[in-house]
């Protein structure tokens, strides 16, 4: 379960029930005030992943409270159900129901990948707070690079992530460079998962305050 310093997975944490309500949470999120979109890059490149935000919006390399990006408007609340849901799940990771009480995500970033989707190496440094990110995935496998914190080359760890699956990255491992390389297309379950592709949904605290 733990693969690096503060970095644990949990295979299959997420019930088959939880991960159908996610996906429809996941669907009315994609058409709420900011609608799921490829993320324009500010050297000019877009992202083959599609992300819909709650809470804080994400726009390399910064969260806003209103999508100046996209269309202005200000993003879709992160629910309380959500939060919660964090919290079961850093007191599951770290085996440590005062870590999981404490902690209070205000953010989350929602990935959808198609079959072609990649995510390059890269360090999730645009929060103020060191606290643990959540990863939750849903629908097909994907491969997943766990890289280290000084360089985004090697050494790293690769594992597939199935849907269902949990990963926190705190302590040590909060800044380690990481990537999705690989899409297994048609390997998620579509009574349990969207019909193709796959979701992540990401917790996070920003540190930020209006
Ligand atoms: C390790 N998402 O949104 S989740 C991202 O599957 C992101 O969509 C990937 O990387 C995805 O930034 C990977 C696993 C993850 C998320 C945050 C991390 C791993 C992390 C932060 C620090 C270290
Ligand atoms: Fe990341």
């Amino acid at each position: 379960r733990e693969i690096a310093p503060g970095a644990v997975h949990l295979p299959g944490w997420l019930t088959p029930d939880r991960q159908r309500d996610l996906v429809a949470a996941c669907r009315a999120w994609a058409t709420g005030p900011v609608p799921i979109r490829h993320t324009r890059l500010p050297r000019g490149g877009v992202m083959s992943v599609q992300t819909v935000c709650l809470g804080w919006h994400w726009q390399p390399y910064a969260y806003t409270r209103t999508a100046d990006d996209v269309n202005g408007r200000r993003v879709a609340r992160l629910p309380d159900w959500l939060a919660d849901l964090g919290r079961r799940a850093v007191a599951d990771a770290y085996q440590d129901p005062g870590q999981g009480a404490g902690y209070e995500p205000d953010a989350a970033l929602v990935n959808f990948y198609d079959a072609d989707a990649r995510l390059g190496m890269h360090q999730d440094k645009d929060e103020r707070s060191l606290a643990p990110v959540v990863s939750l995935s849903i629908g097909d496998t994907c491969l997943f690079r766990f890289g280290n914190t000084r360089t985004r080359n090697r050494p790293w760890t690769d594992l597939t992530l199935a849907s269902g699956d949990l990963l926190v990255f705190g302590g040590p491992s909060r800044l380690a460079y990481h990537a999705v390389p690989k899409i297994l297309p048609g390997t998620g379950d579509p009574a349990v998962g969207p019909a193709r592709g796959r979701l992540n949904i990401t917790l996070r605290v920003t540190g930020l305050t209006d």
